[in-house]
């Protein structure tokens, strides 16, 4: 569960400003939990006083060193918790700042008032200085709870299965396009007609346009990192098996481009801190190490002096695999026909029977609404998994139920909703398992040439 701490002289505006939202939800059902501390309650003066005049003159007052102090020993206990001040001198907040921040198990904003804080107590407990927009608030309270309210609904959980955060928006960098609902026709305008198609290749090509356009016209800025991003998957797709892991995570939009020059190429993946790395020789190899943020927890490479040289800075291999893409658009025939998405009261049941993946991360999973079950006569036999950084994988049958087409049938269906997104189905094979690559095969999935490495940071 993730803590919000809000050091603010408004507690009942953090309160009543999130409770009846979706946000006010989740902390009902312990998903989250909001922690409005009054730094007033920390005064050591008479009347509740926590302000004064600023040294050297001036209009206005400012909130003093000792009373925000103790309110953040209060909450902190004395740890190191990372605590954000909201203010226009901060670093801009955006969508990967908040992804960044969804990580923390505890997270302490500290909201101003008047014409701040002493400059003295923030450099005492603030780690990160945070600025919503160019512009000057009466108080850092309606900052802090933009943040909680992006920063939240990040969070497994927050937003419910059907609607969560990870399958939403998957085109990165660009706006959204246009939406519509009931009635077909409104004031004499028509929705557009792609819409009513039913045609799911129709309505992506569609949306895409109408997003690039939008972005292109109102946020040239975006629109800049968008193209650098589709001139790279463009570089990549002529050798498409080889580099389709690092071209689908930029094209859905989780893919960063830490460096891209002629064959040396890193992309880093956020949301599973996964660095994909493909060099021209060793020494960039060792170059392109460089780059990669502190938080990287795995490597993924394809090339041997890559793998040595992870190997050589501590690094462990954790599997060795082959890839296979589905390049098809077409979709697939599913003969089982009692497959669902499953919800967290599956967990138990798939930790028991697959121990690759820790149970941690199997919530993580369930909870973003990407693991899907077989069913024979209502009881689960069976199941597969989107893996965080985009693949196909924790795919399981039960010994009894085997060979009856039910994992050619749960894999089917797993590419169809990926097809229906627009995504190009891909997945990694453990070298050995043969009949996971016979499977792959009578699916229509081609291999890659390459063997692929995934790299455990220590
Ligand atoms: N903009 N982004 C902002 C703000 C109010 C006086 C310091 C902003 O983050 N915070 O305008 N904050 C001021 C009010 C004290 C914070």
């Amino acid at each position: 569960m993730m803590k919000f701490h809000v050091l603010t002289l408004f507690p009942e505006m953090i309160k009543q400003g999130l409770s009846p939202s979706i946000i006010g939800k989740a902390a009902e059902k312990n998903i989250i939990a909001i922690n409005p501390v009054n730094i007033r309650d920390y005064t050591q003066e008479r009347h509740g006083k926590v302000d004064d005049t600023p040294y050297g003159g001036g209009a206005g007052m400012l909130i003093q060193a000792q009373p925000v102090y103790d309110a953040h020993r209060a909450v902190s206990g004395g740890r190191k918790l990372r605590t954000v001040y909201v203010t226009p001198q901060g670093r801009p907040f955006d969508q990967s700042l908040a992804k960044e921040l969804a990580k923390e198990e505890e997270l302490i904003l500290l909201c101003g008032h008047y014409e701040g804080i002493d400059e003295r107590v923030l450099e005492e407990v603030v780690t990160d200085y945070v600025s919503i927009g160019d512009y000057v608030l009466t108080g850092g309270e309606l900052a802090a709870m933009v943040i909680i309210d992006a920063v939240a609904r990040l969070i497994p959980g927050v937003l419910g299965n059907e609607t969560s955060a990870q399958e939403e928006s998957f085109h990165n960098d660009l706006l959204e396009y246009p939406q519509y609902s009931r009635p077909e026709v409104w004031k004499g305008k028509s929705v557009p007609k792609v819409l009513l198609s039913g045609n799911h290749r129709e309505i992506n090509k569609w949306r895409l346009e109408q997003s690039r356009e939008r972005t292109e016209r109102v946020r040239p800025d975006l629109y800049e990192r968008y193209e650098a991003r589709q001139q790279l998957i463009k570089r990549l797709s002529k050798d498409k098996r080889n580099n389709i892991h690092i071209m689908e995570c930029l094209a859905r939009g989780h893919g960063e481009i830490l460096y891209a020059k002629g064959e040396d190429i890193a992309v880093y993946n956020r949301d599973s801190s996964t660095c994909m790395l493909k060099a021209a020789s060793p020494e960039s190899g060792r170059m392109l190490l460089k780059y990669c943020p502190d938080e990287t927890r795995w490597h993924v490479v394809s090339q041997a002096f890559m793998k040595t040289l992870l190997l050589e800075q501590g690094c462990q291999e954790f599997c060795e695999c082959r890839q296979f893409l589905y390049t098809q658009r077409e979709p697939l025939p599913v003969q089982h026909k009692d497959i669902r998405r499953l919800g967290l009261e599956s967990l138990e049941y798939i930790c028991a029977h697959y121990d690759m993946e820790t149970p941690e991360y199997i919530r993580d999973r369930l909870l973003a609404g990407v693991i899907y079950g077989a069913f024979v006569d209502q009881h689960l036999v069976g199941f597969i998994g989107m893996h965080d950084e985009g693949s196909l994988g924790l795919l399981y049958v039960e010994k009894p139920y085997r060979g009856r087409g039910i994992a050619t049938s749960l894999e089917a269906y797993t590419v169809n909703r990926m097809l229906e997104r627009g995504w190009i189905p891909y997945g990694h094979v453990i070298v050995g398992n043969e009949t996971s690559v016979r499977l792959q095969e009578k699916l229509g999935f081609y291999q890659a040439k390459d063997t692929f490495w995934w790299i455990e940071k220590q």
